[in-house]
């Protein structure tokens, strides 16, 4: 079968996958490389706009890759690859670098979250406001149709389409202006902790997510701790109950059931036994995850092949793009 579109999308190896990840954007990778030619990158020069310990961030990139391939990425069907192994990445944001209004990039709101509270003279490093500009890159190079993501990176999106509108409208017709594909239902899964903020790798505490390699026990003590509201309905209502519809939509989403049901099921329960079920199904829904990773662990030689040859791929796509975009602007090449 004719492949319909091109997908591209990344994931930070910036510490342990979490079920934000997983549902607002790797189960959507999985669903959609069947139908569409599908590039996934572990976009390791983005992790590093923060301060990462060397060991660790050699160990989470690797883990990123695994996760992908737990998760069900299949190497047969995607391009799986370290963007740092496709050197293009970086020459081609450099130029995107060039024609980005500096205004542009101090608007996005992940860079004002990121350097919140912060004056420039404390150390605001410049990889945090350019990043966006090698966001763009990378799905550029890819002539990527669709960028399956969490809520928080469709304003990356939309900056991405506006370099590329840009650059097309100056030099020609040189990339294809991509869209954000979003899940409506688990676009912004939030903190267990903190119903008000999304859920988040980094966050200062691991009771903010369940890693997709959480512990049974981990799984069972972060949701018993994870915040409610007050009464003991278990209701979906977004403004009056954040915390609980939080947890419903987690539910739902790996239960593949609707809201409803979930609140019919419930109806005469507590918090307690609804918490005990999300725990357990939790537990169920990443079992084959975890055991898939487990195995890819014991055989990195073969990880690694995988990616190398990932990498083969995309610089084929890559490359053309690149080469194009260099003499269209009038590099000698
Ligand atoms: N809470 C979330 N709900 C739904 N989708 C989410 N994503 C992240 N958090 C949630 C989506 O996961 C993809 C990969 O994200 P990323 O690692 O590249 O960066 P991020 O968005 O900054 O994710 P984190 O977990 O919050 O990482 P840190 O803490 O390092 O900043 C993206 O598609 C994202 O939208």
């Amino acid at each position: 079968m004719k492949k319909k579109q091109t997908v591209f999308s990344g994931v930070q190896p910036t510490g342990v996958l979490h079920i934000g990840n997983y549902l607002g954007a790797i189960r959507q990778f999985v669903d959609l490389q069947y139908t569409n030619e599908s590039v996934f990158c572990v976009v390791d020069h983005h992790a590093i706009t923060v301060p990462q310990v060397p060991e660790e961030f050699h160990e989470n990139t690797l883990k990123v890759a695994m996760l992908y391939i737990a998760c069900g990425i299949d190497p047969k069907e995607s391009i799986v690859f370290i963007q740092s192994h496709s050197t293009e990445h970086t020459e081609l944001a450099w130029i995107l670098n060039t024609m980005t209004p500096l205004g542009e990039l101090e608007r996005m709101t992940q860079f004002k979250e990121k350097t919140e509270g912060r004056t420039k003279k404390e150390g605001v490093l410049a990889g945090i406001l350019n990043y966006p500009t090698l966001m763009a890159a990378d799905i550029l190079l890819y002539q990527t149709d669709i960028v399956p993501v969490g809520e928080d990176q469709v304003q990356h999106i939309e900056f991405t389409r506006m370099l590329a509108e840009k650059f097309n409208s100056r030099y020609g017709r040189t990339f294809s202006v991509p869209e954000a594909y979003v899940q409506r239902d688990t676009a912004r899964i939030m903190g267990l902790d903190d119903a008000s903020k999304k859920m988040s790798k980094s966050a200062p505490s691991s009771n903010n997510y369940i890693g997709l390699l959480d512990s049974p026990n981990e799984i069972r003590q972060k949701i018993a701790a994870a915040a409610t509201d007050s009464g003991k309905e278990v209701q979906y209502n977004k403004i009056k109950k954040p915390a609980i519809s939080n947890l419903i939509e987690i539910y739902s989403a790996f239960a593949e059931s609707p809201h409803s049901e979930i609140e019919k099921i419930y109806k005469d329960k507590n918090y307690y036994e609804f918490k005990n079920d999300l725990a357990e199904l939790l537990i169920k829904k990443l079992a084959p995850i975890q055991e898939k990773y487990k195995e890819l662990t014991k055989n990195k030689k073969q990880v690694l092949e995988i990616l190398y040859g990932g990498s083969r791929k995309s610089r084929i796509i890559s490359q053309t793009t690149l080469s194009q975009v260099k003499e269209k602007m009038g590099y000698v090449i």
